[in-house]
């Protein structure tokens, strides 16, 4: 499958480079120093060669897609349709079967009076989808069924349209093919999945022959650093870091440079999600934002937040948290495979009308899918595919 184009076009790093100073910028205090501090590793390791663009076999995983069908010749770049990989859908709606069990039983060949009605609308609101999508579900059912009998399926096609209806406007794919270096910020809560999401998107990336960089921007926890450095091996990226506790700012500073400098496609950029701190999350991702924009205007592209999927309606005040921190551009969602409560994601998307690119789905590399509204819905509803 190929999902960002990257055999089909060449992006040309001369044109993406505006002529700007190169100067360093006066608010930036260290990052532009060319040389690696101290025993950081030097600032951008080559690709990792020999098997490194051989995908690492995961047990627990299903047989990767198969490798990019030859394109079609006027296929457009940003085209969603995912091949999926047989069993994406049950693991969804596996991960998913906390929310669509609580629909179960409760209607089982019974009439649909305004008692069951109101019955079914708190159901659906403790389920995470919202006031407005549970009243859109009843209002449905109310006009055509009305003092009728209806049966869980037809109950679960209702809810099953409405989402897919709600959440068909956001699904969109992530476009990276404006000008390179696309530069894409990952923020989220620590344990959200921004590392895994960022390490998945990479090897997607390269698989389709792009030339990635990531940079490993939680510099406070040193596992993270090291976790996105396997994942960096894994997809044959290069990799920049700095030393635990090293300004996150002039990391991101230095990998949106050095992406311009050899021309990359795209600058993955990982962040720190402290927002027990919020003053300082929020301080120290406007600051990032700041640097990279004086490497390029039109950076970030895009700034993607990572839901996880199980913390349920938290997600809407992470989602207004990181909003007002960074520009937020677009979500993922991820851990729909576990018990998720993913009625959340219809909320979010509704309040902030933020486009949702893909859900995570497992901790493998192949687990990460492009958001359909349609499976997501029939998942949460819990019907077949
Ligand atoms: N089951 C499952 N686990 C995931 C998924 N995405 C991430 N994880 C796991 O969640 C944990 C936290 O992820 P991480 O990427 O480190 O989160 P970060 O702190 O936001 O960078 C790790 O153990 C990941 O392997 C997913 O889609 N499904
Ligand atoms: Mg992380």
């Amino acid at each position: 499958m190929n999902w960002f184009g990257f055999g089909k076009k060449k992006s040309k790093p001369e044109e993406a480079a505006p002529e700007q100073p190169a100067e360093a910028p006066a608010e930036q205090p260290d990052a532009p120093a060319p040389a690696p501090v101290g025993e950081t590793p030097a600032p951008v390791a080559g690709p990792v060669q020999g098997d490194a663009l051989t995908p690492v076999p995961d047990p627990a995983m299903e047989p990767a897609p198969a490798p990019a069908p030859a394109p079609e010749p006027e296929a457009p770049p940003a085209a969603p349709v995912p091949a999926k990989p047989e069993g994406f859908f049950k693991r969804l709606s596996s991960g998913l079967s906390k929310s669509s069990a609580q629909l179960s039983g409760v209607f089982t060949k019974r009439k649909l009076d305004s008692e069951a009605l109101d019955e079914l609308e708190e159901l659906l609101i403790a389920a995470d989808l919202g006031a407005a999508t549970a009243a859109k579900v009843i209002d449905r059912l109310a006009k055509d069924r009305f003092d009728k009998d209806v049966t869980d399926t037809e109950i679960r096609q209702a809810l099953a349209d409405v989402i897919t209806e709600t959440l068909e406007p956001f699904q969109a794919p992530l476009d990276i093919s404006g000008s390179a270096p696309q530069v894409l910020l990952f923020v989220g809560v620590n344990g959200s999945g921004k590392t895994t999401t960022l390490g998945k998107l990479a090897v997607k990336m390269t698989r389709e022959g792009a030339n990635i960089i990531t940079a490993a921007g939680d510099t406070f926890r040193a596992a993270a650093v090291e976790q996105l450095e396997v994942w960096s091996k894994r997809a044959g990226a290069h990799f920049l870091s700095r030393p635990h506790g090293a300004d996150a700012a002039g990391l991101a500073y230095d990998a949106v440079q050095e992406g311009r400098r050899i021309g990359a496609d795209a600058v993955l950029i990982d962040t720190a999600g402290r927002l027990q701190n919020k003053a300082e999350l929020m301080e120290e991702l406007r600051k990032i934002l700041r640097v990279i924009a004086k490497v390029d205007e039109a950076a970030p592209h895009h700034v993607v937040l990572v839901l996880d999927g199980t913390v349920g309606s938290n997600a809407i005040s992470q989602a207004e948290a990181f909003m007002e921190a960074a520009k937020v551009t677009g979500l993922v969602m991820t851990k729909l495979d576990g018990t998720a409560k993913g009625g959340a994601l219809v909320q979010v998307a509704e309040k902030f009308a933020l486009p949702i690119h893909f859900i995570g789905v497992g901790e493998g590399e192949d687990d990460l899918q492009p958001f359909i509204a349609r499976d997501f819905a029939r998942a949460l509803a819990g019907l077949e595919a």
